[in-house]
């Protein structure tokens, strides 16, 4: 049975294409720098926006039908959502999908039901990937919809609620490795605190640390060989999230010796939300060697929350493609952790909505190509920095001068050379006229 029989495969149609069900800038064979776009997009599906979320928001009730034919709360329903999602995936060439263990199935009130449910979907999940390109990218556990993770998963306070946390990451674990996952998540949804008159952060950062290395050691015995990642977010649902930003999720990291088996997920709306662009967050864990994955969405500016929006913003792709571009490409993936604004609820609107993330990120990478092969940017960049190839600059880089050598170099010239200008403005006209030239 067909579910999206509006649509047959959506295929690269060039930038002067009409039909609604196009893609105009991907083009997944196409040859990019040293490899088709498909390899530099890897491109998922996240089950719970695309399969789930149907527009409840805190004023109103669903407006799409993500029913697929099923009554909602059945493993008829979960299995619909499967034929669907593949349908979905495979219409529009996506090769990988992401999801919550409670993406998948309905959560019964005992885990042992819970866990025999998600044994019997991830079955039907594997048959319906032979014959096909589709795999995991990342699975993770969902520890902060049930009321028990109120207080947090490894933040609780309850050493029970430890344990039904540590239960869910090792059931999500076998189901990545099931699935042939690239990677495990950790987003700490409730992994943060409101206030500290009642928190202890030491305890509940090293628990949380504990939780993981439980987690990495289960993982690497059954044969988990891919990225564990952490999913930085700086606010909500907490006030505080311990995972604020990269600088922060990497310190944790190596604070408690977790980085040789963590990357970072870097979703751009989060990015915002901590005050930084999406590009920051990016070449931050670029640096540190951490850039795994990406969270492909975008915020609106003019909004304090998390608004998970299809990525339209040309300019924020192409600043992105820049960085995954020199870092080498990504390891992980670009998940579409976006959903369809609240009107815009037909199945057809799922997608425009993928359509045009995917657009966008092709623009990105094209944009990004021709700002590489110019050079002008960074020949800029060359000039800005080419003190440090005089003789001086060369004996500070080869840390050949001590404080002291170094007041005496300023006494001696008694003032610096003129700065050269930042450029800035003369750096986004090249931008601009790449883009738009
Ligand atoms: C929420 C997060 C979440 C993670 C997976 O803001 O984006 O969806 O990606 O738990
Ligand atoms: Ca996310
Ligand atoms: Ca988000």
């Amino acid at each position: 049975m067909a579910y999206f029989d509006f649509v047959d495969k959506v295929k690269y149609e060039g930038t002067a294409a009409t039909e609604p069900f196009a893609f105009r800038f991907y083009d997944p064979e196409r040859i990019v720098l040293d490899r088709p776009m498909k390899e530099w997009l890897p491109f998922a599906m996240a089950w719970w926006h695309n399969l789930g979320a149907a527009g409840t928001d805190m004023f109103g009730r669903d407006t799409a039908d993500k029913s697929f034919g099923a009554v909602p709360g059945t493993m008829e329903h979960a299995k619909a959502k499967v034929d669907a999602g593949f349908e979905f995936m495979e219409k529009l060439g996506i090769r990988y999908f992401c999801f919550h263990d409670v993406d998948l199935v309905p959560e019964a009130d005992d885990i042992k039901e819970t866990n025999r449910r998600l044994d019997e979907i991830s079955d039907y999940i594997l048959e319906k990937m032979k014959g096909t390109e589709i795999r995991c990218l990342w699975g993770t556990a969902n520890m902060f919809g049930n009321p028990r993770f109120m207080n947090g998963a490894g933040s609780t306070n309850s050493a029970e609620v430890y344990a039904f946390a540590a239960a869910q990451i090792k059931k999500a674990l076998d189901l990545t490795v099931k699935l042939g996952g690239r990677g495990y998540v950790f987003w700490g949804g409730r992994e943060g605190y409101e206030t500290l008159l009642n928190t202890d952060v030491k305890f509940e950062q090293d628990n949380i640390a504990r939780l993981m290395h439980l987690a990495v050691d289960y993982g690497r015995s059954i044969g988990f060989t891919g990225d564990f990642y952490i999913e930085p977010k700086p606010k909500e649902p907490m006030k505080h999230q311990y995972d604020y930003d990269a600088a922060t999720s990497i310190g944790f990291l190596r604070q408690y010796g977790l980085d040789k088996d963590f990357k970072l997920n870097i979703e751009a709306n989060h990015a915002t939300l901590a005050g930084h662009t999406f590009e920051h967050e990016l070449r931050i864990s670029a640096i540190n060697g951490m850039l795994g994955s990406i969270d492909a969405n975008q915020g609106d500016m003019l909004l304090g929350w998390d608004t998970d929006e299809f990525p339209f913003d040309v300019y924020s792709a192409t600043n992105a493609m820049l960085e995954v571009i020199q870092a080498g490409g990504l390891t992980g993936g670009f998940n579409f952790d976006a959903k369809n604004r609240r009107p815009s609820n037909t199945h057809e609107d799922m997608f425009k909505g993928f359509i045009l993330g995917m657009d966008t990120f092709a623009l990105g990478l094209l944009n990004a190509e021709k700002i590489l092969k110019d050079g002008r940017l960074a020949a800029y960049k060359e000039k800005k920095y080419a003190a440090f190839h005089t003789e001086l600059g060369e004996k500070i880089l080869h840390d050949e001068m001590t404080l002291k050598e170094l007041a005496e170099v300023a006494e001696q010239l008694g003032k610096p050379s003129a700065p050269i200008s930042g450029n800035q403005e003369g750096l986004q006209t090249i931008v601009n006229q790449l883009l738009f030239g």
